[in-house]
């Protein structure tokens, strides 16, 4: 079994799309080890995204993610970062495929809806950047 971290982005939770999307984990045979609603400052999405802290959208990336309320998930299954990575779709919703859940709730490059670990090791520093072992029980 592995683990991955997920996020519902401020967008989706906004839009009302969070239980549907919760829906899909759990069609998808997901089991949702850690659920928590929560409003990122900028200072907590800067050091989430440190990796991309380069890139030009930077700006954007940490100011959207602490806009609003989202929801962090671990989610485990066999291969789960590949598993979600796949059931999200392309990182553009308009590169997504049908059925992903970035074509589906997703509206631009930035505000596409979801979040998920890309690697083993980004998942660990994900997981334990927003839970505890105790919330993991
Ligand atoms: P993914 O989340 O699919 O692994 P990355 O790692 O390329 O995608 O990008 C990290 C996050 O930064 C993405 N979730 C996306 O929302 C955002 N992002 C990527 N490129 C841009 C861009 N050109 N403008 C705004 N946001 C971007």
């Amino acid at each position: 079994m592995e683990r991955t971290f997920a996020i519902i982005k401020p967008n989706a939770f906004a839009d009302g799309n969070s239980g549907k999307i919760l829906g899909r984990i759990y069609e998808e045979g997901f089991k949702v080890v850690g659920l928590k609603k929560l409003y990122m400052s900028i200072v907590e999405a800067e050091g989430f995204y440190h990796v991309h802290q380069e890139k030009p959208f930077f700006g954007e990336l940490t100011d959207f993610m602490a806009s609003g309320p989202c929801i962090v998930m671990v989610l485990e299954a066999e291969g789960a970062i590949k598993k979600w990575r796949d059931l999200m779709g392309a990182t553009n919703p308009a590169d997504a495929a049908p059925g992903t859940l970035r074509k589906e709730f997703g509206q631009s490059l930035g505000e596409n809806a979801t979040h998920g670990s890309d690697a083993p090791d980004t998942a660990a520093f994900e997981i334990g950047y927003f839970f505890s072992g105790l919330e993991l029980l």
